[in-house]
């Protein structure tokens, strides 16, 4: 901003001008402060990914971080264009240049301090958000630098902070999901309890997927042959949409389904029961031991015809058959 106390180079009457630049800042500083407001009370609630996770609700925190932090820097931008045009208007049959001006002092500091500011501040708020959830809700490889905190165990009950182990499995084109703490069995859908951490082993079959838990808030590649762990702790009962977020062949688009956050009574009751079904129905012993990655190359179960039973899905010629197999 130019404080200009002296005369333009060339005025013949010496008109004492107004102090632009505390002008500049008032308006700005109203317009930023109301500009704020709206952004978190009115804003932020709607923001996605909404709130159904800790992921989540840190997301939809960053978000209207960020705006908080962006919209004074857009407002004061357009604010000193919008304020030249209408104050600093050349008037009619005046071509005359603008005074020259070599270098303010004032202007150069504010401008550096100012942006490293910024700067340094979006460097240690990303950061600190990155590290507090344990990785933001993306897949962070085999073996995460940040570890969510909770109990490992083999088995899981509700209640008592031991963390849940879902293993996903990306295939053309269908996610299923592995409960090692109860059997390895699998499931076509994603079963989840709430308030509960959680550790998915994202993997694929074929070529690479990713799994998008959107109300989760989680995001992780789907890799063959690689084990890439993601954290969530469901914090809401509900739906939750999970998609395939990496084209992955031409039916990638459909390549979706739903899953379920439920209370933890109810979800130690449901991964039971299916474990209990599985092991009567034979499931349990036709599936490929659980491990935390697969190759389709040499599972010995590979195009034998192994479910015919439902509510296991996948699709032809890779890990399972087809449940539904299409005849030409
Ligand atoms: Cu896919």
């Amino acid at each position: 901003m130019t404080t200009t106390e002296t005369p333009a180079a060339g005025a013949p009457e010496s008109r004492s001008e107004p102090n632009h630049a505390l002008r500049l800042f008032l308006i700005w500083f109203v317009l930023a402060l109301a500009a704020d407001l709206v952004i978190w009370f009115v804003w932020y609630p709607h923001m996605p990914p909404g709130r159904m996770s800790d992921a989540a609700r840190h997301q939809q925190f960053d978000i209207a971080v960020l705006a908080i932090s962006a919209a004074p820097v857009i407002i004061f931008v357009l604010l000193y264009f919008v304020y030249a045009i209408v104050v600093w208007r050349a008037g009619a049959g005046d071509d005359s240049d603008g005074a020259p001006i070599y270098g303010n002092t004032k202007v150069q500091a504010t401008w550096i301090i100012g942006t490293t500011a910024i700067v340094l501040w979006l460097f240690v708020f990303g950061t600190v958000e990155l590290v507090v959830p344990a990785g933001a809700g993306a897949g962070e490889g085999p073996s995460p630098i940040w570890k969510l905190a909770g109990t490992q165990s083999a088995t899981w009950t509700p209640g008592t902070n031991t963390m849940l182990q879902v293993q996903v499995i990306g295939q053309q084109w269908t996610f299923t999901y592995r409960y090692p703490q109860f059997g390895g069995m699998e499931s076509a859908e994603l079963m989840l309890p709430v308030d509960t951490p959680v550790t998915f082993h994202v993997t694929s079959l074929d070529v690479i997927h990713s799994f998008w838990a959107y109300q989760l808030a989680v995001k992780a590649d789907a890799n063959p042959l690689v084990d890439n762990v993601a954290y969530v702790t469901p914090k809401a009962l509900g739906s939750v949409t999970v998609r395939c977020n990496e084209l992955c062949g031409i039916w990638h688009g459909a390549m979706f389904n739903y899953g379920q956050v439920v209370s933890q009574s109810a979800f130690e009751s449901w991964a039971s029961g299916v474990q209990a079904k599985e092991q009567a129905d034979g499931v349990l012993a036709a599936l490929p031991p659980y491990t935390l990655t697969y190759d389709p190359t040499v599972i010995p179960q590979l195009g034998k015809n192994l479910v015919k039973i439902d509510g296991i899905t996948g699709s032809p010629g890779y890990y399972y058959e087809p449940s539904n197999p299409v005849t030409p």
